[in-house]
């Protein structure tokens, strides 16, 4: 766990966050800078620093933060959403700590930016 992960310090408490969720393995907090009416990310508590540095034995952190953060969506009343994970700088990532977005209560347009 590097010791300047910003999504390490909000797992360990030493960065706020508002949150939506947590177990064992997962966290949900509303983004900071929200892109739609209702934006959420889902992060594994284990670092991983991008969708890229996923091991095998990982998928069922990623079947788990799919599943959770759909849920979640549906709870908030965002059936209908968008959960997108950026993959490196040029794709937008911009916290290298492995995160899925969770977006909607607006239409959103395809393909994004
Ligand atoms: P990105 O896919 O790496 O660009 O997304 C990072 C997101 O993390 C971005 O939407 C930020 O607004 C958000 N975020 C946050 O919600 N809370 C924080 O303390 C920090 C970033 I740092």
């Amino acid at each position: 766990m590097p010791e300047d992960c910003l999504f390490c310090k909000i797992i360990k408490g030493e960065i706020p966050a508002q949150k939506l969720y947590e177990d064992d393995q997962l966290l949900a907090f509303w983004d900071i800078a929200p892109q739609a009416p209702k934006h959420f990310l889902v992060i594994p508590k284990k670092h991983v620093s991008g969708p890229g540095d996923l091991a095998p034995g990982d998928d069922s952190i990623i079947g788990a933060l799919v599943r959770k953060g759909a849920q979640l969506g549906a709870e908030q009343g965002i059936t209908d959403c968008r959960l997108v994970m950026n993959n490196g700088a040029e794709a937008g990532q911009t916290v290298f700590h492995l995160h899925m977005h969770v977006l909607g209560g607006r239409a959103l347009a395809w393909p994004p930016g």
